[in-house]
């Protein structure tokens, strides 16, 4: 198995924290987003999005899609579980990775594609588009604190999973964008500290 990364990408990373959690590790290829390898025509043969994370098996079969890639690395490697242990759990997680990816990863992964140099060329780029959506942001942030209110630890419960883990994809973008989870909330500051403290979080 080889696992195609950058490894300071978003959603490369949620693939790096599942293995570290799991105490799993994988030969691994770097392919360098920002010299443009990506992009390129070999690379394209692997993900036709251009995009990492992939997974190669042995047997030449390829996955995308970091939420795919954990699916089947959680069927190889079932303890310790990051996408539920129960039909319940299991259920309650995806609805939060949704919600995780949609509500909360998606406003500032829009603000970055419409903004970030590095993306200028991969789409036609709207300034005000970006700005929209770094508002949105704030409005998602406030949202999740509201949900946290109850005082869970992580998103799906006082388990940490997956779900969370694409937080940590929307916090690393925030970071590459010098955003911040606005201080006056207060749930939402406590579950970015419990998961920026985890040892899985790259330093
Ligand atoms: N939905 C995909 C998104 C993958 C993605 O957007 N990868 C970015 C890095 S975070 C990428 O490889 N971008 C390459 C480029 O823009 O050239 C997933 O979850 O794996």
């Amino acid at each position: 198995m080889k696992l195609y990364t950058y490894q300071q990408a978003p959603n490369p990373l949620r693939v790096h924290v599942f293995l570290a959690e799991k105490g799993i590790s994988l030969p691994t290829e770097t392919v360098d987003i920002r010299a443009g390898e990506t992009r390129a025509p070999d690379f394209k043969m692997i993900n036709s999005l251009g995009e990492v994370p992939a997974l190669e098996l042995d047997d030449g079969q390829l996955l995308t899609e970091s939420v795919a890639i954990c699916r089947y690395l959680e069927a190889l490697h079932p303890e310790t579980p990051l996408m539920g242990a129960t039909p319940f759990e299991t259920a309650l997680i995806d609805m939060w990775t949704r919600r995780m990816e949609q509500q909360i990863m998606a406003p500032i992964s829009q603000f970055a594609l419409h903004s970030f140099e590095i993306f200028a060329d991969k789409i036609e780029q709207l300034p005000d588009y970006a700005a929209t959506q770094l508002r949105l942001q704030k409005k998602r942030w406030a949202w999740l604190d509201t949900e946290l209110s109850d005082g869970r630890t992580f998103v799906a419960g006082d388990r940490f999973s997956v779900a969370d883990i694409t937080g940590m994809a929307a916090l690393r973008i925030c970071d590459f964008a010098k955003e911040q989870v606005p201080e006056d909330l207060p749930h939402t500051k406590r579950w970015e500290r419990a998961v920026r403290d985890k040892k899985s979080w790259p330093s």
